[in-house]
């Protein structure tokens, strides 16, 4: 096992990464930029090295700096959380040329699912169901074509798109012509590439993704599925798991497609397969996610697996010691992000936690970035925290997910308290009627009740 890791990158996903560390005896570096200097993860490792001011551009995002701090402090291995550089082809490879250990999949398999065309084509191939569309990027004319063949509505995508940037759901060929060219130019400026396909509209769906682990030895198994449908302008704000939409005979047949998934482009340590699910229970590769996810400590929940652990044995070598038939599947876990926003706009809210009170009781978790004095700057992702609850059955984490946010309190800055407060009261959330339109029609009814 590495004797050091570098942890490229900040808040609560390098505490967690950092705690699992200790208890195995791993050494860690932290990474700094300036807002961060008296950050919790930087308290918490055994090193810290100041990279840069606080904008990511100038810091978390500069590849050669981080590859220096790992060389400058004997660092065998580096860790890019999630987010950052976790899906960046030139991170792991700078990190790999340097003699180093990436704590991640293949260079080839990030770069095999970072165009969402090429992955539609590795997943055809491999015998995982797609959505219906493009098998290439198109331009305007064959989206035209393409779509009047398929029928409206038709879902016009980027290729290298993420957070819905660049994504519309179009009626008919007016409507396409009229926005094509806008999104192309959107996705152009955000990811520095225009290149579009179409789907078919996948209506009311789900959004379940498995949670798959691989060793370098070609042997890996799916830890189940998460439910992350629950979801507001494309950030997740409540996971859980299991779905409580699926049952055991699709459950296996989506933890098979997703070791299909992950076997076709050589994956190995910790990922991600996305689909989507309709309402006849079709399931559909949406992408795959070649990092850690935000909301793997549900997954940890009803398994017992520490996932960290795993991705750092995995990427010393070790073999993955465990058969499908043997991973655990025990209760029922939910996980609600805190965010540092804005209730009614849905906006960043900066400013200084005056105070911080976190609940506790059997079965809580509390993943947090911040303590009472931290000041949350616009620089980084307003989530402070994680709250994950685990119960012996759904209701029973409902319940304790409920008594947990009740007793959560953070005062000097606006949260999404209140509304985790409402989705874990409402009757629909009880009766699992989890759609991506989920919050949606919370808010409208709340709006118009006031
Ligand atoms: C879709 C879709 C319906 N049909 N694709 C893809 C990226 C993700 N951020 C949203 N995506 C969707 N792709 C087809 N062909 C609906 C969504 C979607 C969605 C999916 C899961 C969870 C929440 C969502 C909210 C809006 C749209």
């Amino acid at each position: 096992m590495f004797r050091k890791l570098l942890i490229a990158n900040r808040g609560e996903i390098a505490r967690r990464i950092i705690r699992t560390c200790r208890r195995m005896g791993i050494a860690t570096v932290a990474v700094y930029s300036d807002a961060d200097e008296s950050a919790l993860h930087v308290r918490e490792a055994d090193e810290a090295v100041r990279i840069g001011p606080p904008p990511v551009a100038q810091s978390y995002l500069q590849i050669d700096a981080l590859v220096q701090a790992a060389l400058g402090t004997a660092a065998e291995a580096v860790h890019p959380g999630y987010g950052l550089l976790s899906e960046h082809p030139g991170f792991a490879r700078a990190v790999r040329q340097a003699g180093l250990v990436f704590v991640g999949p293949s260079t080839d398999a990030i770069a095999a699912m970072g165009s969402k065309i090429s992955a539609r084509n590795v997943m055809r191939t491999a015998g995982v169901p797609i959505v219906p569309g493009s098998d290439a990027g198109v331009d305007l004319a064959e989206a035209l074509s393409l779509a009047a063949a398929m029928g409206y509505p038709v879902m016009l995508k980027a290729a290298h798109g993420g957070g819905g940037i660049g994504m519309q759901v179009v009626h008919d060929a007016d409507e396409l012509q009229k926005v094509f060219a806008a999104n192309q130019a959107r996705a152009k400026s955000y990811f520095g590439n225009g290149e579009m396909f179409v789907e078919k509209v996948v209506s009311r769906p789900r959004h379940v993704e498995f949670q798959v682990l691989f060793d370098e030895h070609g042997h890996g198994v799916y830890l189940w599925e998460r439910e992350c449908s629950i979801q507001r302008r494309h950030q997740k704000v409540v996971e859980e798991a299991p779905s409580p939409f699926l049952d055991a005979e699709l459950r296996l047949m989506m933890g098979e497609a997703a070791l299909r998934a992950a076997r076709a482009i050589g994956y190995s340590n910790a990922g991600t397969v996305e689909f989507l699910v309709d309402e006849e229970r079709r399931f559909y590769f949406l992408e795959m996610n070649t990092r850690l996810q935000v909301e793997h400590p549900v997954t940890e929940a009803i398994t017992g697996l520490d996932l960290v652990e795993w991705q750092l044995r995995i990427a010393a070598g070790e073999p993955l010691d465990l058969s499908q038939a043997d991973v655990p599947f025990q209760g029922h876990a939910i996980e609600c992000r805190i965010y540092a926003e804005d209730p009614e706009k849905f906006l960043p809210s900066p400013g200084t936690i005056t105070s911080l009170r976190l609940p506790s009781g059997d079965g809580v978790r509390n993943d947090v970035a911040v303590e009472s004095g931290s000041v949350v700057t616009p620089f980084y992702d307003p989530m402070i925290g994680k709250l994950i609850v685990h119960g012996a059955d759904r209701s029973q984490a409902i319940d304790r997910m409920t008594e947990a946010l009740t007793a959560y309190d953070v005062q000097g800055i606006r949260t999404n308290l209140a509304l985790l407060r409402k989705v874990m009261a409402s009757e629909a959330f009880a009766r699992g009627e989890t759609t991506t339109d989920f919050l949606q029609i919370l808010m409208t009814r709340q709006n118009t009740q006031t």
